[in-house]
């Protein structure tokens, strides 16, 4: 088994865990930082390793069969040879993808067709064809090709798509289960739970991919405008269900407090932009609160932009530098920013394992939701 539950929260269901694959081992609850087209953007992988101690790293799988290809990502021998990349990568199936970037042509029991948003080219992704697609990605963890529906679907339309989503997920084990890794690693391959916000269609979700017996489960669909409560219902309803000695990925999802919640409700494994968007538009997320580094106030503030935080640019670099940078429109603020989001977000769900294990995650949340809802 490649999931070790390490520990359960006493007072919540809270849980600390170790995932291994063959490029290392990821300690859970862990944060993924997304590097789209083999590459998180604004930072080397020097400082992904280093200063953020990034576990493992997010690829799209539409993005990279646009571009550069897999007929390129195989001459190199896969994602990790070609980005120089030794820890573990995950690949997102596209599905989520096309959906919100392409413009869909045609969606059927087959398949999907839809346009490039780089050049209109068309192209069809089959469930069968994205398993081809992220064998030769080579990523340790590949998601299954799903339907996510916006989070305004009505009832009907969120069971039709579920169905097809279903339908799609035992076509994706098939392939997968005929097919072998091409570089000599193994790859798991994670469903994803769907169902939009409906009670009864994310229970059925959950016990239809708990059929299948995978190395981990991913929760999707939720963070696409619904109301913030009613994710952590459909999170609860669906965490009740999956496995528990499997971890469970809350897809895109989110604010740091949306990230300490789902861990409360048994989540271990997230992805998100935030921290890298947002620190590439001057929003920094630090352990005294979030800041605007444009607003003027931080032209003379010479103090550390965090001063407890783990990267070295926390301590090195100040807000007044910080903000100069930004109104120069200068490239190493959005280094310094994406590195220190990311390294932030790391620190916290590194924090929460170490409170999951010492039993008092309950409190020690507490106290951070309060802090984290400061604006400086
Ligand atoms: N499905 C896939 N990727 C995703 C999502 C999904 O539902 C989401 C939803 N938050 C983010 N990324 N395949």
């Amino acid at each position: 088994m490649k999931f070790k539950l390490q520990h359960t929260s006493a007072n919540s269901c809270a849980r600390a865990g170790e995932f291994t694959t063959d490029h290392g081992v990821i300690k859970t609850p862990i944060f993924m930082p997304v590097g789209t087209v083999g590459s998180v953007k604004a930072v080397h992988f020097h400082e992904l390793k280093n200063e953020v101690k990034a576990q493992i790293i997010l690829g799209n799988t539409y993005h990279l069969y646009l571009r550069p290809g897999t007929e390129i990502l195989e001459t190199a021998g896969g994602l990790h040879r070609f980005i120089g990349w030794d820890r573990p990568i995950l690949t997102d199936s596209g599905g989520f993808q096309v959906f919100s970037l392409a413009g869909i042509r045609k969606l059927t029991t087959e398949g999907c067709e839809f346009r490039s948003h780089i050049d209109g080219s068309k192209h069809f992704f089959t469930p069968e064809r994205v398993i081809d697609i992220e064998r030769v990605i080579g990523a340790d963890i590949m998601m299954a090709f799903d339907e996510c529906p916006p989070g305004t679907a009505d009832y009907d339309y969120a069971k039709k798509s579920l169905s097809l989503t279903h339908d799609w997920l035992t076509r994706c084990f098939k392939r997968f289960n005929e097919t072998e890794p091409l570089y000599g690693h193994a790859q798991s391959l994670f469903p994803i739970v769907q169902g939009c916000v409906y009670k009864d269609l994310r229970q059925e979700s959950a016990r239809y991919v708990s059929q299948f017996d995978a190395d981990g489960y991913a929760i999707g669909g939720l963070a696409v405008g619904e109301p913030t409560e009613k994710m952590y219902e459909m999170i609860e309803v669906v965490n009740d269900i999956l496995p528990i000695n499997r971890p469970r990925y809350l897809m895109g999802v989110g604010t740091p407090q949306n990230i300490l919640e789902a861990i409360d409700r048994g989540v271990d494994m997230f992805d998100c932009v935030m921290p890298t968007r947002n620190g590439r538009n001057a929003m920094l997320f630090t352990s005294q609160g979030v800041i605007n580094m444009r607003n003027a106030k931080w032209a003379t503030d010479f103090t550390p932009i965090d001063p407890c935080g783990t990267a070295s640019v926390d301590q090195t670099c100040t807000k007044a530098y910080l903000h100069h940078l930004f109104k120069a429109k200068e490239y190493l603020a959005l280094q310094i920013a994406s590195i220190h989001n990311l390294s932030f977000y790391l620190w916290l769900v590194g924090e929460a394992r170490k409170h999951i294990i010492a039993d008092n995650y309950a409190s020690w949340k507490a106290e951070m939701l309060e802090r984290l809802s400061v604006r400086l």
